[in-house]
């Protein structure tokens, strides 16, 4: 069954209003308001809709987050019943320190159809391409470099290749140096890393390394739309986290995921920006009115839009 195309302009409201209102503390820097305000309105907003929601990727264990957390539901009614990815606040360091690319994110399918990811660390790919054995997360970046130099008919030194800065990947960057491919490196923030290889103005070929798993699983929902590649694996660093992820039915750790083993079914994604960034342009705030925009997917109509939403601040209950 396909998700009602109503629910595009509802949840899109949800991750505008949760924008706006982590918007207000934009600089201040501090982390945790930012995120906090962005919760608040977001659980609220969500509460609005009539539909009956279990959050899969939230905020954290029931016992590390009192609101969105992982199990909890949401929603104003019984049905449909669907499974919810969020988060609130991507890239609290932007936010808190009003750099570019901050977000609002939100990803929905229907029950049981998004991976439980837990919280832990998660190796990922993302390009254009969308064939089996061209690019691969069990091959080489020489290999995955060549492929796709192949399949895009550009040289390597023409290709772009997304990374968090981070002294984890010093393999990889090092790989990526000597086949002089261009690199874009991003501070923070792999949501929107991840989606930059959707539209090529972007100038970012494929995407690689290793960011948070529930971001993985968010960006994974817009990818799946844009018929974009995806493949991912959990990277788990302590007993605890191997314990979890048990926990949470998941049996072999190694597991290398395909994309529609991430997302499947219909799915509707929602990324509104906080601080203007790669992806989408931040709040603004002229009188009475604050201006967003959202990049929004719905699968199954295939829509795929930038929206801009003007909205008189003192509608908002
Ligand atoms: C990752 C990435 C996020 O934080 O979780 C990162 O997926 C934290 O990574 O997009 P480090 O532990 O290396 O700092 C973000 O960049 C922002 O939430």
């Amino acid at each position: 069954m396909a998700l009602d195309k109503k629910f595009i302009d509802q949840f899109v409201n949800v991750t505008a209003y949760a924008s706006l209102a982590s918007s207000y503390l934009v600089g201040k820097k501090d982390k945790i308001a930012a995120d906090k305000a962005a919760v608040d309105v977001m659980r609220s907003e969500l509460n609005k809709i009539n539909f009956k929601g279990k959050i899969v990727i939230g905020e954290g264990e029931l016992d590390e987050a009192p609101m969105l957390y992982i199990g909890e539901t949401v929603g104003g009614g019984k049905v449909p019943e669907l499974d919810i990815a969020v988060d609130p606040l991507e890239g609290t360091n932007f936010a808190a320190n009003n750099l570019p690319g901050a977000l609002s994110v939100i990803a929905i399918t229907e029950k049981n159809n998004l991976f439980h990811a837990p919280e832990t660390y998660m190796e990922k790919i993302s390009s254009r391409v969308n064939e089996n054995g061209v690019i691969d997360l069990d091959f080489t970046v020489k290999k995955n470099i060549s492929n796709l130099s192949d399949y895009l008919n550009k040289n390597p030194e023409n290709l772009t290749a997304c990374i968090l800065d981070r002294p984890r990947h010093k393999k990889i960057i090092d790989e990526l140096e000597k086949l002089k491919v261009k690199i874009k490196f991003i501070t923070d923030g792999d949501v929107s890393g991840a989606l930059l290889v959707t539209d090529e103005k972007y100038n970012v070929d494929i995407f690689l390394g290793i960011g948070g798993g529930p971001e993985g699983v968010l960006a994974a929902t817009a990818l799946d739309s844009f018929n974009c590649g995806f493949q991912a694996r959990f990277l788990f660093e302590t007993n605890e986290e191997k314990f979890r992820a048990k926990k949470m039915g998941i049996k072999d750790l190694n597991k290398k995921y395909e994309l529609n083993e991430i997302v499947s079914g219909d799915s509707i994604f929602c990324a509104t920006g906080i601080t203007s960034g790669d992806l989408v342009t931040g709040i603004k705030i002229e009188g009475n009115k604050f201006i967003s925009e959202t990049l929004v997917t719905h699968k199954s109509s295939n829509y795929k839009k930038k929206l801009k939403l003007i909205k008189n601040i003192n509608d908002i209950e």
